[in-house]
């Protein structure tokens, strides 16, 4: 017999109404069969945050805090067993570089605002007072809680609007790094760095509690040199990279002793990109996501994280090679402050008398970029603009956007942060002696060594 649509479709309503007829428990496919159900979670099926709330947990008792570089954590208050916090979203005038200052929107004078932190267990409120001139709705990345307290503007609950506060309230049963954001007019308002980092301590940490725990959030802007505001509709062509708001130089390092088990946090809330974040002189291992523990059994070694946008990678390593080490995204742009964008590509022109030609129209003219931008340096430029360089213990240095450095010392103290590495001096490259190419035969033109292979000829 052949079977037409019309049958099988027939045989398919036989079998649902004899599958219904027979009770739940049973899937019934379009050929008559009729299947068991597979089975499913037995008990009582229940998030996480349904768990009644512990004692609240306590700094050096129950957890060690985190460090967050450039930024605090937020001072909360503990009010009948309950954590309380207060977020209050606000304009805040904010050095990105120490040239470069930007009207965004902040929270409690922070951008991005302070690192909220608390213990698996912990039962906590927090208020949100949006001084913003528009509505906002904050939502808390990563949080296992009632659907009613996640913070979509508009979805889950009514807009903040300017002048209110709103309550949000529940218990965290996970631990990790999470995030919180605005989920309100996201474009603008995260363009405007209105996002912050939620850290939850394991209550009893089953993994080596670290020595050095820090986190960063990574984020981009588009800011066009010599103005304030953030371009919020940018979509391709960001020219800051931040790591906790700033960029490098001016985002503070982060110290490790010889020995110390170092965890770094890293949660990536930019508009557009992943950033693949790259530690020098140390292999570390991706231990958390904001999804949870990875298990030992899957970690694998790496140099470099990549922190997809709206996630969190936590990374650790021993830190075990003393020295200032770049912990940097590794796409090159990501390491540019705004100059180094635009800028049309001159390596190997010979631009000649041209700008003294065209200073006397334009007396600031100057070509740049002719050797790179290495050459670019602090030349000046408009006010309020990121540097393209900086001073380094060695020389002017390039590197900037979203780096800053790991300093693994074998003693720390108050001077470390603002010192550099001294080097044992049979330790640094530099330039090799006449001696020392000829002993190792290879040979000079001049001052100019030859790999020793015949140069192509071009015709
Ligand atoms: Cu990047």
């Amino acid at each position: 017999m052949s079977i037409t649509r019309r049958t099988m479709i027939q045989q398919a309503a036989t079998a649902l109404i004899a599958g219904a007829a027979a009770g739940e428990g049973t899937v019934a496919f379009a050929d008559g069969s009729r299947q068991k159900d597979p089975p499913r979670q037995s008990g009582d099926i229940k998030p996480a945050w349904t768990k009644p709330a512990l004692a609240p947990g306590e700094a050096g008792k129950d957890y060690r805090p985190v460090v967050t570089p450039n930024n605090i954590s937020l001072p909360f208050k503990i009010v009948n067993g309950v954590k309380v916090f207060h977020l209050v979203a606000e304009d805040v005038e904010h050095h990105l570089t120490k040239k470069l200052l930007a009207k965004c929107w902040g929270f409690n004078g922070h951008v991005h605002g302070p690192t909220i932190e608390a213990v698996e267990g912990d039962a906590i409120r927090i208020y949100v007072t949006n001084n913003l001139p528009g509505a906002t709705a904050i939502h808390w990345h990563g949080i296992i809680l009632p659907n009613g307290m996640d913070g979509v503007g508009g979805l889950t609950q009514k807009h903040i609007k300017p002048g209110e506060t709103f309550k949000y309230e529940f218990n965290v049963h996970q631990h990790g790094t999470f995030m919180y954001h605005s989920h309100h007019d996201e474009m603008t308002q995260m363009a405007m760095g209105l996002m912050g980092l939620f850290v939850i301590h394991p209550r009893n940490p089953k993994a080596p509690v670290p020595d050095r725990d820090y986190a960063i959030l990574l984020s981009e802007w588009k800011i066009i040199p010599g103005t304030y505001r953030p371009v919020t509709t940018e979509m391709t062509d960001f020219n800051m990279f931040t790591m906790n708001g700033v960029s490098f130089p001016a985002t503070e390092p982060l110290l490790a002793k010889v020995g110390d088990r170092v965890r770094i946090r890293i949660g990536n809330l930019s508009a557009m990109d992943h950033h693949p974040i790259h530690l020098h002189g140390h292999a570390f291992k991706i231990v958390a996501t904001d999804g949870g523990d990875i298990p030992e059994s899957a970690q694998w070694p790496e140099t470099a994280v990549l922190v997809p946008v709206g996630s969190t990678r936590t990374i650790e390593f021993i830190a075990d090679n003393p020295g200032d080490w770049l912990l940097h995204c590794h796409m090159t742009h990501h390491m540019m402050n705004q100059m180094g964008h635009d800028v049309p590509n001159l390596i190997g022109v010979d631009v000649g008398d041209l700008d003294k030609k065209v200073q006397k129209l334009l007396p600031e003219y100057m070509s740049m970029g002719q050797t790179g931008m290495g050459d670019m340096m602090d030349m000046g430029g408009p006010a309020n603009m990121a540097a393209m360089s900086w001073d380094g213990p060695f020389d002017s240095a390039t590197v900037g956007g979203m780096t800053t450095v790991v300093k693994v010392r074998h003693e720390i103290d108050d001077m470390s942060a603002a010192s550099w590495y001294k080097h044992p001096p049979e330790q640094v490259s530099k330039p090799a002696t006449k001696e020392e190419l000829e002993a190792d035969g290879i040979k000079t033109d001049g001052n100019k060594p030859s790999a020793g292979h015949e140069q192509h000829k071009h015709n």
